[in-house]
């Protein structure tokens, strides 16, 4: 083929394709019929102006800019309506979409199956938090991970006291930088009295605090577990009595079982308190007039039940918090709230609370 042959060629090949890639393009009615009449004429080996553009080889150099730029030109026309028709599609696609119904709005609501919620123990602390919320109370939290002089030491603790011994207790090894186990002495917390030292010793009287959270013993029976929670609660300021206490827990016990509930005070012992007590509930479960107390087995026939330990803040455990104990005195009281969770519900065993089987736990 000659010089002017091939140049010939071209000019007739592109005069062929004219524009009918302009109908062809907007006669496609979907994005994949465009690509198709695209590769008519670009397809890599069958395209019609594919095979025009190969012609460009035979064309002599003199005359190679004028037919490159004519091939080029037709070629940019060809790419430019190819994207103008790939863009009306795709804004024809979109408002064919808003405009349609995408659903039947008439179909009732998936409803989601199996719901979460929060674990029975953690719905049992929030209505009790509730419940000293309600009596002015402050709501705190402590670390779990306590130093000794916060859990036990600044509570009066004598040294030898049988709950500081290494069998009652989870241990922490404290290591410095290079390897070596430190002196202070760490734990994991055996009660939530921790947050008392650590709340008197940064605030000023008044105060009236409560404070839940995990706690950690060695312990390990149908009514006792390992790691369990507790509610702390106390109240510090001039004149506080232990009828102020007496109040607060019958409020507590009211608030928890209703109206009229009973509650009794028996002497106990613990180093931070004096005088120390353990409070029962009446229990709700059975009553002497419909002969349900002598069945019962939450109460034992007693018609009480065991429900926390309280008492008159120590002298001595203020004065650890720099709290002026001349002038100023306090009541405490905690308690484990598995066991209230355990009464509330008629739960034979703690170990059902932490086994988390979905049985159990979808019952709450
Ligand atoms: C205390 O822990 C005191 N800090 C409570 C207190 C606070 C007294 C303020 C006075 C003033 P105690 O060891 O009795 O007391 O524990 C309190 C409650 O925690 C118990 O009544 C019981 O309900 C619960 N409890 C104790 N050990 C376990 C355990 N291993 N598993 C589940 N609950 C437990």
């Amino acid at each position: 083929m000659s010089v002017s042959d091939a140049v010939f060629a071209i000019d007739r090949g592109l005069a062929e394709l004219g524009d009918a890639f302009r109908s062809a393009f907007a006669a496609a009615k979907d994005e994949q019929a465009l690509r198709d009449a695209h590769a008519e004429l670009l397809g890599k080996k069958k395209g019609a102006l594919t095979r025009v553009m190969a012609l460009m080889r035979d064309v002599a150099a003199s005359e190679r800019p004028a037919a490159g730029a004519k091939v080029n030109d037709f070629k940019e026309q060809v790419e430019a309506a190819f994207e103008a028709r790939l863009r009306d599609l795709a804004v024809a696609r979109r408002s064919a979409d808003l405009r349609g119904r995408p659903f039947d709005l008439t179909l009732p609501g998936r409803v989601p199956e199996g719901r979460g919620h929060l674990h029975p123990v953690l719905q049992t602390r929030d209505d009790l938090l509730r419940i000293f919320r309600d009596l002015g109370f402050d709501i705190v939290s402590g670390p779990e991970v306590e130093l000794e002089e916060n859990n036990f030491t600044k509570l009066a603790f004598p040294p030898d006291h049988p709950a500081t011994d290494m069998q009652d207790t989870f241990w922490v090894g404290v290591h410095g930088p290079d390897g070596a186990q430190r002196d202070g002495r760490v734990l994991l917390r055996t009660h939530t009295s921790n947050t008392q030292i650590r709340v008197m010793s940064s605030r000023k009287p008044p105060m009236a605090v409560v404070s839940a959270g995990p706690v950690y013993r060695r312990d390990d029976d149908l009514t006792h577990s390992p790691m369990f929670h507790q509610i702390e609660g106390f109240v510090v300021d001039e004149g506080v009595s232990m009828a102020d206490l007496k109040g607060v827990l019958a409020a507590f016990a009211e608030g928890l079982y209703g109206p009229g509930t009973r509650i009794r005070f028996r002497p106990s012992y613990f180093p931070f308190v004096e005088p120390g007590a353990e409070v029962d509930i009446g229990c709700v479960f059975c009553s002497e007039a419909d002969g349900s107390r002598a069945r019962c087995r939450v109460c034992k026939q007693t018609g009480w039940v065991e429900v926390l330990g309280c008492g008159m803040i120590h002298p001595e455990v203020l004065e650890h918090c720099n709290i002026d104990r001349t002038r100023y005195g306090g009541f405490a009281f905690g308690f484990g709230i598995e066991r209230i969770a355990m009464l509330r519900y008629g739960i034979p065993s703690i170990k059902l609370l932490f086994e988390n089987d979905p049985r159990f736990l979808s019952q709450f």
